[in-house]
């Protein structure tokens, strides 16, 4: 499905968290979109013109039309209102309540800390070694609260048998974190069980960084 007019245009790094989110939203939502890759490593999220549409300077970010948009929730919300199917906010207000708190403990506090520019600082500038105690300290407070948070909500998912909001979020942040950070999460329980949930579930497969244009050759093999 396209939005009706010009097809929707995704600016995307394949290895990105938060590009990811917003791919699996659109998935779920079944709508069809032009993938513009941002090289992050090749710093081509400074470009002037990229600047113009992404202010900060971070993928993702989303053309619908003459609606032009950055930040991942931002985005992802914006979808959720304009494209009603399949609704990424349970009516249950709780269950809402509840999706705002975990998505914002994703987006607002996990994700920062493990940005590739503070990563790469503290790898250079500090060690390699301390840039793998940082991001186990922050993995391991944020999947801690995520664990706590979630147990008395969770059904298939995080926050009952739908794919919601936090799931969107979480999912990146947890597939793929023993390969990427060698961050093991088998001593979350539920996570764990989450993680393999979403990995059964297309629009989320499809999302996955290897499954990118962008994603480089030569790791594909
Ligand atoms: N709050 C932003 C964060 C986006 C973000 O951190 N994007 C990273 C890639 S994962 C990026 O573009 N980094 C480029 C840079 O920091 O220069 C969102 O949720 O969209």
């Amino acid at each position: 499905m396209t939005n009706g007019e010009k097809k929707l245009q995704l600016y995307s790094c394949f290895i990105s968290h938060p590009s990811f989110s917003v791919r699996i939203a659109l998935n779920l939502k079944g709508l069809d979109y032009e993938c513009k890759s941002i090289n992050v490593f090749k710093g081509e999220q400074s470009h002037p013109e990229f600047l113009k549409i992404s202010p900060m300077g971070f993928v993702p970010a989303l053309l619908d039309g003459d609606m032009v948009l950055a930040e991942s929730s931002a985005i992802i919300l914006y979808l959720d209102d304009k494209y009603p199917q399949h609704p990424l906010l349970p009516h249950d207000l709780k269950k809402r309540a509840i999706n705002y708190q975990a998505a914002n403990i994703i987006s607002s506090t996990i994700q920062p800390t493990l940005r590739i520019p503070i990563l790469a600082y503290i790898r250079d500038n500090v060690g390699p070694d301390e840039r793998i105690t940082w991001v186990h300290k922050h993995l391991g407070k944020g999947f801690t609260a995520l664990e706590i948070l979630l147990k008395d909500h969770a059904g298939k998912y995080a926050t009952g048998d739908e794919i919601c909001l936090v799931d969107v979020l979480l999912a990146p942040q947890i597939i793929g974190t023993l390969e990427r950070y060698n961050y093991d999460i088998s001593n979350y329980p539920l996570l764990s069980r989450l993680s393999e949930s979403y990995k059964q579930v297309p629009a989320i497969r499809n999302a996955l960084p290897e499954n990118q244009p962008d994603f480089p050759k030569e790791v594909k093999g």
